[in-house]
């Protein structure tokens, strides 16, 4: 296959190249946090480090990490970087768990992110002659404008529909013949079954590729949305305290998502320790930005649990890879002592035949936690013969029981009962913490 890079001289090179160029950066952005941000520099002083004991990557681990608390406790403009008059956007999250975060970006940070989302379009085939569907939400989410931008810049025609309307998006993907859609897995795993009902098989949907992020998603979830749609599917990664979708890519090996290197500087810590691990162990995945200006993290703790591997990759590419992350470890439930990441019980549903439609129940009874999964039936196996489907059920709690080493109560209900999502889809409803 052609190897198709968007900035070939930065994708491929050697990893003595990116390592000189993360030692330079770092120096010069440990410095500039030192001078700009009095919050993190007071956070060094208390950890006892100065920039001069920062003289590159392998010094990294002296530094103190920021968490969400942090950036809780900053808000709004304690980490910012820059003076108000040098930012010209912010983006935020929408604060499930707990305040919203803001970003803060200048012209030069916006320019960077939409190079990394461009990198990405481009990994997945994209070149100016293709109609790029954005179907991330737009506005304070950074889905919608991330790839928009990256979009325009690889210099596909872009079609910003942003999420919702679902009837809208298919039209527009049948009549300007879109070949690239971006916007959540469970988005497009909705727009696949709706197209599927509405009679369009695969070869009379035009997208060849679709670039889907910003949720944890399994391979069985990617396999599926596949062969509805009739395209590749690449991952997409990225948080918006690190700029947005971006961070990280996949390439045409769908092995991991190549991690931005000269941006962004991974590591994999102990989340009980805070202990650097080895390459290939799994644990917390914790970034440091060495380019942006405004807002500028150092060693950030994600709260994502994956693993990195610097293998070398059949696409030519040297940066290395993060695992599709299995979870967030705050996602993480622990129910009767067991740990279960929903991401488990979704591998168990789709090996056994179902959409990814379904919701997780925890709740707290007698003292004792339960674990409730409702599945909708697909309409191919819709039954109201309740021997049937009280087999179906036995399969799945047997399944689940194997994977999780726990007992699940599993309810199969009929199709289309469980709400879609047009964004990030919410399966877990966590009773206990009411
Ligand atoms: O979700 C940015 C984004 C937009 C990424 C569009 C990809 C595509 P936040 O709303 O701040 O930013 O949420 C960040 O979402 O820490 C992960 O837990 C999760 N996440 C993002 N991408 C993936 C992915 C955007 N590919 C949080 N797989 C992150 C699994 C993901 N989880």
């Amino acid at each position: 296959m052609e190897k198709r890079y968007y900035q070939p001289e930065i994708e491929t090179a050697s990893q003595e190249q990116i390592k000189a160029w993360q030692d330079e950066r770092l120096v010069k952005q440990v410095k500039h946090v030192w001078d700009n941000v009095p919050y993190y520099k007071k956070k060094m002083q208390e950890a006892g480090v100065t920039p001069e004991d920062i003289k590159g990557r392998d010094d990294l681990y002296k530094l103190p990490f920021v968490t969400k608390a942090d950036l809780r406790e900053a808000y709004p403009y304690g980490l910012m970087g820059k003076p108000l008059k040098d930012c010209v956007r912010i983006q935020s999250t929408s604060g499930t768990t707990g305040k919203r975060v803001v970003a803060f970006y200048t012209q030069h940070d916006i320019d960077l992110w939409e190079d990394c989302c461009a990198r990405a379009i481009v990994a997945a085939g994209g070149t100016n002659e293709d109609v790029c569907q954005v179907s991330y939400g737009y506005g304070l989410f950074t889905g919608g404008p991330g790839l928009n931008g990256g979009s325009h810049k690889v210099g596909c025609l872009t079609i910003p529909t942003s999420s919702g309307n679902t009837e809208r998006q298919i039209m527009f993907i049948q009549d300007l013949q879109a070949t690239i859609l971006c916007c959540t897995p469970s988005y497009a795993a909705y727009l696949g079954e709706s197209m599927k009902e509405m009679g369009l098989t695969p070869d009379q949907i035009p997208l060849k590729a679709g670039i889907f992020g910003a949720e944890a998603w399994s391979e069985e979830m990617r396999r599926d949305i596949e062969n509805t749609l009739g395209i590749k599917a690449y991952d997409i990664y990225g948080l918006t305290e690190l700029s947005g979708p971006g961070v990280s890519f996949e390439c045409e090996e769908q092995t991991g998502m190549h991690i931005n290197e000269d941006h962004f500087i991974a590591e994999i810590i102990d989340p009980d320790t805070g202990e650097v691990l080895p390459e290939g162990a799994t644990g917390e995945l914790v970034f440091t930005a060495i380019t942006k200006e405004a807002f500028p993290l150092l060693r950030y703790r994600t709260r994502d649990i994956c693993r990195l591997t610097r293998k070398a990759c059949s696409c030519g590419r040297t940066h290395v890879k993060m695992s599709k992350p299995m979870g967030r470890s705050d996602d993480m439930l622990i129910i009767r002592g067991v740990n279960v990441f929903p991401s488990q019980i979704e591998t168990v549903l789709l090996n056994n035949g179902y959409a990814a439609n379904y919701q997780i129940i925890v709740d707290r009874v007698n003292n004792t936690d339960t674990l409730d999964v409702q599945v909708e039936m697909t309409a191919e196996m819709f039954t109201d013969n309740l021997g049937k489907i009280d087999e179906l059920q036995k399969k799945l709690v047997d399944d689940l029981r194997s994977m999780l080493g726990l007992s699940a109560k599993v309810t199969l209900v009929a199709p289309k009962s469980i709400v879609r999502s047009e964004g990030k889809a919410v399966r877990v409803i966590d009773k206990r913490k009411i």
